[in-house]
């Protein structure tokens, strides 16, 4: 073994060791609704060395990279046999994303990759990627991973190698690492991406909330949340699809919008996260947003805040596809405590958390969307003239005029 190869182990093997033992910290909530953490969750800094080098002084004398990782990205999340597990989509500089687990035991920091990527099987068409998976336990004793998976489109000219089909994969497992591969689900759309199993069967059948779409990336006439049932998990097809969250002219979900994770039972209704997308000056911005839909009729949208829940902030503004935030998996815990995993910028992983109380007021009580400016004002004036009957426990902004007040000590 050379000096260089020494020196480089010695540098990598550290680094990676403390990555893995800094503790994260629960940073201040001013809006009270979660709370952000001072570091990501995961990132590429956390995919295991043994997957990137050949730690081999023969064959890699200089300890170069080998196998190079991009980013670490919108990971399904489930507590599993008391730990909080992350099954990441991990992108190497392939641009071929594949999925890691990774587990913590208190699911804000420690989080450490399990030593081998998932093994995914194929159908008869091989998947050219995969990504974005959503675990649910299923009430049948299963658990599912419903995930994207992209091929190149067929019948396109050679001089085009961007067009591409998405579709549903489903993949189940019992232990998480053995997985048996179902046939792609069958929709009457012509792609489909950001499908979420329900986790509970519907008159006997399985329920899925789907996104479809017209081309790979563009929505088209698809683009909201889709609805519907399929007889059998092991050949899943809906054959009716309508839309229970569409997009919306001049809203954050007016582009395109998905379900996030599976949705969670509460005495209320199904509590969703899902992301919104709208059009900028300077290209996309995909935001958090939360509903709530009625618990005996899954289709029908019950209470749904205006606006977005959660929005890129910071650094998480940057990455390979910038300002974006995107989650599909959270975690309840036994507690009422609320893990909500998302990704920055299409490039690390983050957690806020919460409780489930604070979401159910969340939903039920944020004020609803009313589409244009003026009935906006007519909301914030009503919430003033409430407030008047507070307002000794109030006292005006040091600057006249301005209209801010702060709670008086
Ligand atoms: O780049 C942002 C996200 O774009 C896609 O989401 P959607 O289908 O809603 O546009 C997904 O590819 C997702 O992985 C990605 O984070």
């Amino acid at each position: 073994m050379n000096k260089q190869f020494k020196e480089r182990m010695q540098m990598l093997v550290e680094d990676y060791e403390q990555l893995l033992k800094r503790e994260n910290k629960k940073l201040e909530s001013v809006h009270g609704l979660y709370h952000r953490y001072h570091h990501p969750v995961l990132t590429t800094s956390h995919v295991p060395l043994t997957w990137q080098y050949d730690f081999n002084p023969d064959t890699n004398p200089r300890l170069l990279l080998r196998n190079g990782i991009n980013s670490v990205l919108n990971a399904g999340a489930i507590k599993w046999n008391g730990k909080y597990l992350l099954m990441a989509r991990v992108e190497g500089y392939d641009r071929k994303s594949f999925f890691g687990i990774a587990e913590s035991p208190n699911g804000v920091d420690n989080f450490v990759f399990w030593d081998s990527p998932a093994v995914i099987p194929e159908t008869d068409e091989p998947d050219t990627n995969i990504y974005d998976i959503r675990l649910v336990e299923h009430e049948d004793g299963w658990i599912y991973g419903v995930f994207c998976t992209e091929r190149r489109a067929k019948d396109v000219p050679e001089t085009d190698q961007s067009s591409a089909v998405a579709q549903c994969g489903i993949v189940r497992t019992r232990d998480l690492i053995n997985w048996e591969r179902l046939p792609d689900l069958v929709t009457p759309s012509p792609q489909q991406r950001n499908v979420v199993l329900h986790p509970e069967l519907v008159n006997g059948k399985y329920a899925f909330y789907t996104r479809p779409q017209d081309g790979f990336i563009e929505a088209g006439k698809g683009g909201g949340i889709g609805f519907g049932l399929a007889d059998d998990i092991t050949h899943a097809v809906i054959n009716e699809e309508f839309i229970v969250d569409p997009k919306v002219y001049h809203t954050v979900y007016e582009l395109k919008n998905g379900s996030g994770p599976a949705p969670l039972r509460t005495p209320h209704g199904w509590l969703h996260l899902a992301h919104g997308v709208r059009n900028t000056a300077a290209g996309l911005r995909y935001v958090l947003y939360i509903f709530m839909t009625d618990l005996h009729d899954l289709s029908k949208v019950i209470y749904k805040p205006a606006g977005y829940f959660l929005a890129p902030e910071g650094m998480e503004r940057i990455g390979d596809v910038s300002n974006v935030v995107f989650s599909n998996g959270w975690i309840l815990d036994d507690d009422g405590s609320i893990f909500i995993y998302y990704a920055s910028s299409d490039t690390r992983m983050h957690v806020a958390t919460t409780t489930l109380d604070t979401l159910i007021d969340y939903v039920i009580n944020t004020p609803a969307d009313e589409y244009t400016s003026a009935a906006s004002v007519k909301r914030i004036q009503s919430l003033v003239a409430a407030n008047n009957n507070f307002k000794e426990r109030l006292i005006p902004a040091a600057t006249p005029g301005m209209k801010a007040y702060k709670l008086s000590e």
